[in-house]
């Protein structure tokens, strides 16, 4: 049985998604979110820079929350929630699952933690994450213009991982998106899947 290592409201979410979506059981092991609790060996056993997530599925443990949605599916997946690696699209899919987490999650993740360091905080450097990040939002709004998902008609784990983002980036900077972000944000939030993640983000 995967057990995914998660503090509420984190990025296992996205992990927790793709078991949602394909039917895979999991456990949830709740993580102590306090900085006192990331720096010890015990933690730093399971994610060695003491941020979370972490997983294991038997005796292969890992972290990364991309590369753990990644291992899901490859290894559960039988093939759904990704294209084909000798589809047209799959070369997009790779490029919008790291976009989400190495480009457009990274001011957000900066607003954070320099929020949790700097008090008060510095204004320019919040203004700035949050223009960055908003560059991120806008490209993926016009990726949007003729099509519901990121690879077209079919929903994919690209979704899963920009949608995670998108829920961040709402928290952190604005609610108001642009239409076709918007509009994507609905849609990915009205899947049953995505309800059973937040109730059991909920219970974490
Ligand atoms: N790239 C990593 C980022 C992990 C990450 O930044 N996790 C956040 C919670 S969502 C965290 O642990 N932040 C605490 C910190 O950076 O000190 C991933 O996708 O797993």
């Amino acid at each position: 049985m995967l057990k995914i290592y998660h503090s509420k409201g984190t990025r296992a979410l996205r992990v927790i998604w793709v078991c949602e979506e394909l039917g895979v059981p999991y456990e949830i092991v709740p993580v102590d979110f306090s900085p006192e609790y990331r720096a010890k060996a015990e933690w730093r056993a399971m994610n060695p820079v003491g941020k979370v997530p972490a997983m294991t599925d038997g005796d292969m443990k890992m972290f990364e929350s991309c590369a753990m949605m990644q291992y899901v599916l490859d290894r559960y997946g039988e093939g759904r929630l990704q294209p084909a690696k000798d589809n047209p699209t799959y070369a997009h899919y790779l490029q919008w699952c790291w976009f989400a987490e190495s480009t457009f999650a990274r001011p957000l993740g900066e607003i954070v933690n320099h929020r949790r360091e700097f008090k008060p905080e510095l204004d320019d450097v919040v203004a700035e994450m949050k223009r960055r990040a908003t560059l991120s939002l806008n490209a993926l709004d016009q990726a949007l213009v003729d099509r519901p998902f990121l690879l077209g008609n079919e929903f994919s784990a690209a979704d899963i991982s920009n949608g995670y983002t998108i829920r961040a980036y709402r928290r952190l900077v604005t609610e108001d998106l642009p239409s076709n972000a918007d509009a994507y944000f609905n849609r990915l939030t009205s899947m049953p899947s995505y309800e059973r993640t937040v109730a059991a983000d909920e219970a974490t």
